[in-house]
């Protein structure tokens, strides 16, 4: 039946030599499975709340580093593949989660590609990727960019493995039929800090040099866990109970989303909070960074824990709960917003029940 009370024509009403003559011209009906492009009220979703915890993939991230050297990989990625939308290894519909190791002394070499690509720091230290001759070191929680077109290659000179998740567009993108890579040789960095610590040290303040000049569309390239994590707890402190510490990671040049598909930002859940979200238009995919805590996603309930990943379909219920009655949990949230935003059909819907 019909949102309208109407029933649609189906294909077998239809006379067989006239759906076989549209058939050998390549052309259908479309009110047959009108409501498969266009359901009523909502979308149908294939992408399910799931959750991938670290301490499952772990080892098996490791056992990956004993069994691909890195030139068998070029990146050592284990990919979060959501059940509901196998065979694509994507975590949700719009939003590819990889989990990447590399061991020390070992390096990813140069390259870019048409999607764009995001490192979120999970375990390590003395890492670096480096972004068109920027090094930028890789710190846990740090969120790292490496824009669609931009070089980028990832070295490990420390101990220990470092480890993070790559959050990729390659669901908007692989589908219409534009990702592609290019080898490159290695890159020349120089040895100056990167733009977080000299040009853009902090918000509010930017390089007079730019001032009337069109706005760079990356300026830069990484934001640091510490000056994040420090601005949460600061906007806590000024904010009232009721209230979000919900924060952007934007462009300072333009205060614009810091990336044009995939939205990221940093979320904390002050000790015991429990925050019910409205429903988006966009999918969520989140990386615990800290604390420990429940997420309820469309009836679904995942407990987690630092380093775990978990997402949602669009259109989703979702309910937060900070399972500490002492410290604060901090999650980076991933969605396409920015995407869905410029495309216009970005929505919030008000809490009803
Ligand atoms: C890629 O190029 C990287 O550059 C990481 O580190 C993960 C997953 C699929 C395709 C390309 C990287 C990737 C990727």
């Amino acid at each position: 039946m019909d949102g309208t009370g109407q029933e649609l024509g189906t294909l077998e009403e239809l006379p067989p030599d006239y759906v076989d003559q549209l058939t050998k011209q390549y052309a259908a009906p479309a009110w047959p499975s009108l409501r498969d492009i266009i359901p009523y009220d909502r979308p149908v979703c294939r992408t399910q709340p799931h959750i991938w915890r670290y301490a499952d993939l772990r080892p098996l991230l490791m056992r990956a580093g004993e069994l691909t050297p890195m030139e068998k990989a070029e990146r050592r990625v284990l990919m979060l593949s959501n059940p509901g939308l196998e065979p694509a290894p994507f975590a949700t519909a719009g939003i590819f989660f990889g989990l990447q190791l590399i061991l020390p002394g070992e390096m990813a070499p140069n390259h870019k590609h048409s999607p764009s690509a995001v490192r979120l720091i999970v375990e390590g230290e003395g890492g670096t990727t480096t972004v068109e001759g920027e090094r930028c070191p890789m710190e846990k929680g740090d969120v790292i960019l490496t824009p669609s077109g931009l070089w980028h290659e990832h070295e490990h000179l420390g101990a220990g493995p470092m480890i993070w998740l790559d959050a990729l567009d390659a669901p908007v993108v692989v589908p219409l039929e534009a990702s592609y890579c290019v080898a490159g040789t290695p890159q020349r960095p120089g040895n100056q800090p990167d733009a977080s610590q000299t040009r853009y040290r902090r918000s509010g303040l930017v390089p007079y040099d730019g001032l009337g000049r069109p706005a760079n569309d990356y300026p830069l390239k990484r934001y640091p866990w510490v000056e994040v994590r420090a601005a949460l707890l600061d906007m806590a402190a000024g904010a009232g109970s009721a209230d979000p510490v919900h924060l952007a990671y934007v462009n300072p040049e333009t205060g614009h989303e810091c990336m044009p598909i995939l939205g990221f930002s940093a979320i904390m859940l002050r000790p015991g909070e429990e925050r019910r979200l409205p429903r988006r238009s966009a999918s969520t995919g989140y990386l615990a960074v800290e604390g420990e805590g429940e997420t309820e996603i469309d009836g679904t309930s995942m407990s987690w824990q630092e380093n775990d990943v978990f997402v949602g379909p669009t259109h989703a219920a979702i309910r937060h709960r900070n399972g500490s009655s002492k410290n604060p949990a901090f999650l980076i949230q991933v969605d396409e917003g920015p995407m869905q935003r410029k495309l216009g059909y970005y929505e919030e819907f008000e809490i009803t029940d």
